[in-house]
């Protein structure tokens, strides 16, 4: 049988003639970017979902963390995980700040807290933790630390739309949350992002970062870029939060399948919601033990690829590791982030993944144990 092409993720779509319809309106106005009403409707819309006060929108969730750090005037160290996409680390370098490698937790690959605090020091301005995969992070500790730190508390979010902790929603946790939009996330609008605050007057500012620091029409008064998100990306978003529960219900099928086939299996560490967790499946991470399962994941990536299917390495090399970075940390100081890192491959996960699809991924996964 010819091998079919299985990516790591596939975006959801709204249907066709709903996006159609969503942006009819456009032709007649001509109205296509600079927060118009397309972008003001899916403010309204995500402050009701996601359950929060503030938010801001943003051409992509990276542009948002930066702007949110500029526009709370950081200065000094800014302590975070680097098991993350590039994002994370970068957004702190790219403002001036300085990033801190603290270690991660073993059972739910999020920032630990008490290797955090142990890393803080008078240079120190603020924490941002990453809620990996989706997994939120133990922000009652995070909240505590910073409190009694006096630090700023940022939570890259950007795996975490709609989850929630005891009925609170991932929007509500520290003093401001990064959300991604991008194409490969639970829910998109081709790319954008978000940021979800708690300190209204903060809603002004990102405003402005976002628009060159035009405060008005003859007044510039930040050194601002350029990171709105336009009305058709927001008339997507429009449309996919229409079906994002849907989406979300067809990935938790996805999620309980590969979950049942690992289940028992010796060496293999799949990552199931917190028990207080309201989960969105964003991510089917697999950590394989080479010792105890007989293969390493680097094994199973090679016998998926040889079949075309696309696993991802999520997130392998550290950001400590990367080129860019080379002599400014230490990745042997986070040695849980090292062997996860080394371990672990993300599976493919999304809504419309059919079940005899992971049972074929599933096959060949078991069938590397020697
Ligand atoms: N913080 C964290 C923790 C993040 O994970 C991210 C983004 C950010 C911050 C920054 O948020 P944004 O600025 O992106 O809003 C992808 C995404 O581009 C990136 O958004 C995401 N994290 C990261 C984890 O994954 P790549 O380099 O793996 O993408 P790529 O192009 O290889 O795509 C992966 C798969 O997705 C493809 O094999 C197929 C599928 N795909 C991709 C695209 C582009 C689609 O189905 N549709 C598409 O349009 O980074």
């Amino acid at each position: 049988m010819e091998n079919k092409t299985i990516l790591v993720t596939r975006s959801s779509m709204p249907p066709l003639d709903e996006f159609v319809k969503e942006i009819g309106l456009l032709w007649e106005t001509h109205w296509l970017t600079n927060m118009g009403d397309k972008h003001l409707q899916l403010e309204r819309d995500l402050v009701d979902y996601l359950d929060t006060d503030n938010i801001a929108l943003f051409v992509n969730g990276h542009s948002a963390l930066e702007c949110v750090q500029e526009a709370m005037d950081l200065h000094g160290k800014v302590i975070t995980t680097p098991f993350t996409f590039a994002s994370t680390t970068h957004s702190i370098v790219r403002v001036g700040l300085t990033p801190v490698m603290a270690d991660i937790r073993e059972d739910d690959y999020t920032l630990d807290p008490e290797a955090v605090e142990a890393l803080i020091d008078e240079d120190t301005c603020a924490i941002m933790p990453v809620h990996v995969y989706g997994n939120l992070c133990d922000t009652e500790a995070f909240a505590d630390i910073a409190a009694r730190h006096g630090l700023k508390l940022i939570y890259d979010a950007a795996h975490a739309f709609g989850v929630r902790k005891d009925g609170v929603s991932s929007a509500n946790f520290g003093d401001a949350s990064m959300f991604s939009f991008h194409a490969t996330k639970v829910y998109n609008t081709v790319e954008g992002g978000a940021i979800c605050f708690r300190d209204a007057r903060l809603k002004p500012l990102l405003d402005q970062w976002k628009n060159f620091g035009i405060t008005g029409t003859e007044s510039v008064e930040y050194v601002g870029g350029n990171a709105k998100m336009n009305e058709l990306c927001a008339a997507m978003g429009i449309c996919n939060l229409r079906h994002v529960d849907e989406e979300i219900a067809k990935r938790k099928v996805v999620a309980e399948h590969y979950w049942e086939r690992f289940d028992g299996v010796s060496g293999v560490t799949t990552c199931k919601p917190q028990p207080d967790i309201t989960p969105n499946y964003a991510y089917m991470p697999v950590v394989f033990d080479p010792e105890r399962f007989g293969a390493t994941r680097d094994d199973v990536y090679a016998a998926l690829m040889a079949v075309d299917i696309h696993p991802r390495k999520y997130f392998f090399p550290l950001v400590s590791d990367y080129e860019c970075y080379e002599g400014l940390f230490d990745a042997s100081a986070t040695p849980v982030a090292q062997r996860v890192a080394s371990q672990v491959l993300t599976l493919p996960m999304y809504a419309d993944l059919p079940i005899e699809d992971i049972d074929a991924i599933c096959d060949i996964v078991l069938g590397c144990r020697r």
